[in-house]
């Protein structure tokens, strides 16, 4: 029997939530499109196996197969970040969330000084956020942008590093469209004596492509979601780590974090590594920036103001603040019209994290359906459209699914 015939009601939503995802304009920077391949290696009875424990050290039975899958995941990780001979490996963590608080565990007692990005200029929750528990157990001492360039200021972080003395500095953003300067973090972090660490979760696609400067070798730890750019599964994530740190963060994510891995996830996550280190996903990769640059001028070009004066990387930040309109307001017109954002707050927000001045969008996922620059400046004169007079979304909406027929989403 078909899931179809058996359960009509979920068959039918996950129809419904395909059809969604094939006839908008996908372009929340973090996701994308996985291939076929990769949704065909999560949905294997691999998820049936329990596996506490590491390749050879297992707490149940029966691992020989997954040891195989979890160790070729491993050297692919090792290929695709061209990692030296001291660098170690765990496929492990359950997502980025608890990757970035494994490391922590691993590294830090409660307490500790940490320094990591703000939220509110481009952060993650698990940086140190007041909300999380990243916050709540650790001193996290936050730098961001500088309110003149809207870009990171070295020269600041390095002052507030050498103020506070942090045990470790998190580099790496969400909502940052700039490449990062990971040589002089670890100049700053080396400075003060901290342990250098990178979330690379929005830009590991980009590093993989060769289109942003990556921190291995130089950093001590690199944290990374699956998906994002690096158009993985979601639920997984990868830890790398010079090998000194390699015993305590192994025994953070398990049995410290986390039980038994999910075996289907690394399996996802190995098929997508492959697919990273082909010549096509370095063009994926090319394009990515490309089509992001584009954008963002033609956004500029209808008036729009970007965050820092443009992009370097998969992402664009927006204060709408001279468009009298709300991000939650934006976000909501474009999504009635087809095109898919998210709000998001801009540095130095004066409105509230659910009701911002801004909206964050990229091209990741528009990028893996084939679009090129030449799409661009569609795409910018439609959210320029409904964002200057929202009543004209659903005309859009009906454009854009005859436009997105042309570019076929991979997996759907
Ligand atoms: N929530 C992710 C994002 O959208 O950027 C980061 O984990």
């Amino acid at each position: 029997m078909t899931l179809k015939q058996s359960d009509p009601e979920i068959y039918d939503l996950i129809q419904l939530e395909k059809k969604r995802q094939a006839d908008v304009l996908e372009l929340i920077p973090s996701e994308n499109y996985v291939s076929d391949d990769v949704l065909k290696a999560i949905g294997t009875p691999l998820i049936n196996k329990y596996s506490e424990g590491y390749p050879g050290k297992r707490y149940y039975g029966g691992n020989q197969v997954i040891d195989e899958i979890e160790n070729l995941a491993i050297s692919r990780v090792r290929e695709v970040f061209d990692l030296p001979l001291d660098w170690h490996v765990n496929v492990q963590p359950y997502s980025g969330s608890p990757a970035n608080i494994e490391v922590y565990m691993g590294l830090l007692e409660p307490g500790n000084t940490v320094m990591a990005m703000d939220l509110s200029h481009g952060g993650h929750l698990t940086h140190g956020s007041k909300v999380n528990a990243t916050g709540k157990t650790y001193n996290f001492v936050h730098y961001g942008v500088s309110p003149k360039t809207e870009k990171l200021d070295y020269t600041e972080i390095l002052k507030i590093a050498d103020r506070i003395k942090p045990k470790l500095i998190v580099s790496g953003f969400t909502a940052y469209p700039r490449e990062i300067d990971f040589k002089k973090f670890k100049e700053i972090a080396d400075k003060v004596g901290a342990i250098s660490m990178a979330d690379i979760s929005h830009i590991a696609g980009l590093i993989a492509g060769g289109v942003h400067p990556s921190p291995i070798p130089f950093f001590d730890v690199v944290t990374t979601t699956a998906h994002k750019t690096l158009r993985g599964p979601r639920g997984g994530a990868i830890i790398m780590c010079k090998d000194k740190y390699s015993t305590a963060i192994d025994k953070a994510v398990f049995p410290g974090m986390q039980g038994g891995p999910h075996e289907n996830v690394i399996a996802a996550l190995a098929v997508s590594l492959k697919e990273a280190k082909s010549a096509n996903f370095k063009k994926y990769a090319e394009q990515i920036v490309k089509n992001t640059k584009a954008l963002a001028t033609h956004l500029q070009d209808f008036g729009f103001r970007l965050i820092s004066g443009g992009s370097d990387n998969h992402l664009i930040l927006m204060d709408l603040t001279n468009k009298n309109i709300s991000g939650k307001d934006a976000e909501k017109a474009l999504e009635n019209a087809g095109i898919v954002v998210n709000k998001n707050m801009i540095p130095f927000d004066k409105r509230s994290p659910f009701d911002p001045s801004g909206i964050r969008l990229g091209t990741p996922a528009i990028t893996s359906r084939g679009m090129k620059e030449k799409e661009m400046g569609k795409i910018a004169s439609w959210i320029t459209a409904v964002i200057t007079d929202v009543k004209v979304a659903p005309d859009v909406a009906e454009e854009i699914k005859r436009f997105t027929k042309n570019f076929p989403a991979p997996g759907l």
